[in-house]
């Protein structure tokens, strides 16, 4: 490519070599500062120490040329240097489309979509979701230098965030597809779900928060995804945003610290999050609390966390176990936040409370299936639960003590265990992709004020219609089990 041209006008400061090529644009000498070439648009001007800098998209026939760019930086010596990052581009290039945007918008969504499955290696590889372009995304614009054409620049959202494709806009070829959200990946340390679990040893003890021989093999090394980049536990889907002892900044992404670290609990709430609602996207919704989660660490003295749907913010307890060293509790509670924001107002009701509590656990359970391999699975919260529980296993409720409407107590927890029974019967019944697309599916489609019955009836036509009778029948079941239906 011919271009980043460096001219030094007049040099109030050192003559500056950045090692570009000397080669001018558009067959052009390069420009004097006094005047700005033709074709350019300002489109910001800085200020910084020693001058103002103006940056110019480059244009042909009022479109924007793909990378192009003009930059004058006038220093406040009076000298200006300009940065000349112009194509060349044909004066007769046509810069009339062939290729319609929407066709060019669905051929950059099939290439980001084969290159989504492409990266993915688990066994939902085939419900990749399909990306979808912005409002408005597709613009023409030309690509300048040797293969100078007119193209699409369409913009799409995916799992792997922002993408610009390129279409060429007579041909309909995709001629560049590149990520250009910039998330970045750091490391953390986490237990995964909790060290009862990923030990299988129903004797580990807190011990007062200290790391001790017992539980750092438990501590798990792993990828944080979708990090903002910005030194701090805040992303995509998660924000860390007050923690006690203040929170954890690292400049490059690295957040590695043991459970006798407080920073540890912040590192497992965006880890663990974030865990989720890839899962979540993986499922194909796009709109489920599809946002950055407020988070608040360690506030809160009690053996307790939760859910504040009038600010949308989970706190996590430090009270006993750390609750942020327990997956479970943390998923729990995202449990509610998935309601809130599925379900404007949702919980007006004893049931619909109980069905709120009954999904934290039961999407606890789902969440930590893949990582306990089969450690007593219906067992929630196993490591918060040893700070008050003295029978092994150690839980703090279960999705399988077969209770059913004739055991209903009027309180939201206990009775809870009669809707996560339904689920977890749902969820060895037809397995957990499918159990976990039509209960989120069939939350969708609830009242706020629900009851049991209406919450099962919606789940049994999510059932329907996303799997046929079969599937439908089976959740009808596991309902009629609990004496819901
Ligand atoms: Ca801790
Ligand atoms: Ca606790
Ligand atoms: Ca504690
Ligand atoms: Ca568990
Ligand atoms: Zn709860």
């Amino acid at each position: 490519m011919a271009k980043r041209v460096i001219a030094v006008v007049t040099a109030g400061l050192a003559t500056v070599s950045m090692g570009l090529s000397f080669t001018s644009a558009a067959g052009a000498a390069p420009e004097s500062a006094a005047a700005s070439p033709a074709g350019l648009k300002l489109i910001k001007t800085k200020t910084s120490l020693l001058g103002k800098h103006y940056w110019y998209q480059q244009t042909f026939k009022g479109l924007p040329v793909i990378n192009g760019y003009y930059a004058k930086h006038v220093t406040k010596a009076g000298g200006a240097q300009i940065a000349d990052g112009r194509d060349a581009v044909p004066a007769n290039l046509d810069v009339t489309a062939k290729v319609p945007s929407a066709t060019a918008t669905k051929s950059a969504n099939a290439a980001v979509s084969a290159r989504a499955r492409a990266r993915m290696a688990g066994p939902e590889k085939d419900v990749t979701p399909a990306p979808t372009a912005t409002e408005g995304a597709a613009q023409l614009a030309v690509i300048g230098g040797p293969n100078a054409r007119l193209v699409w620049n369409v913009t799409s959202r995916s799992t792997q965030g922002v993408t610009r494709s390129l279409v060429d806009a007579k041909s309909g070829a995709v001629v560049e597809s590149k990520v250009i959200s910039d998330h970045a990946d750091g490391r953390g340390i986490v237990f995964d779900p909790n060290p009862i679990v990923s030990e299988r040893d129903e004797k580990l003890t807190d011990q007062n928060d200290a790391n001790t021989d017992e539980l750092f093999p438990a501590h798990k090394n792993v990828i944080l995804r979708n990090l903002a980049g910005n030194g701090k536990l805040e992303g995509t889907y998660v924000n860390v945003k007050k923690a006690k002892g203040g929170l954890a900044q690292s400049a490059n992404n690295q957040f590695l610290y043991y459970r006798d670290d407080d920073r540890f609990e912040q590192v497992m709430a965006y880890y663990q999050v974030n865990q989720t609602q890839e899962y979540i996207h993986n499922l194909g919704f796009t709109e489920v609390n599809n946002e950055s989660q407020d988070f608040e660490i360690n506030t809160y003295a009690g053996d307790n966390s939760f859910y504040d749907p009038s600010k949308d913010v989970i706190t996590m307890g430090e009270g006993g176990v750390d609750d942020g060293e327990d997956a479970e509790v943390i998923w729990h509670e995202y449990g509610h936040a998935i309601q809130d924001d599925v379900v404007p107002g949702y919980g007006e009701s004893l049931q619909a409370g109980a069905i709120g509590e009954g999904f934290g656990d039961y999407w606890a359970v789902t969440m930590s299936v893949p990582v306990s391999r089969n450690f007593d699975l219906p067992c929630v919260m196993d490591w918060d639960a040893t700070s008050y529980t003295t029978t092994e296993p150690h839980c703090l409720r279960r999705t399988d003590t077969g209770k059913t409407t004739d055991d209903i107590v009027g309180q939201v927890h206990d009775d809870g265990e009669i809707w996560s029974n339904a689920l977890w019967d749902i969820h060895k019944s037809l397995g957990r992709t499918k159990a976990d697309k039509i209960i989120l599916e069939g939350t969708f489609f609830y009242a706020p004020d629900t009851s049991f019955a209406d919450a099962a009836r919606v789940t049994v036509q999510a059932a329907r219609l996303l799997y046929g009778k079969a599937a439908a029948a089976k959740v009808t079941q596991a309902f009629q089990a609990r004496k819901i239906l």
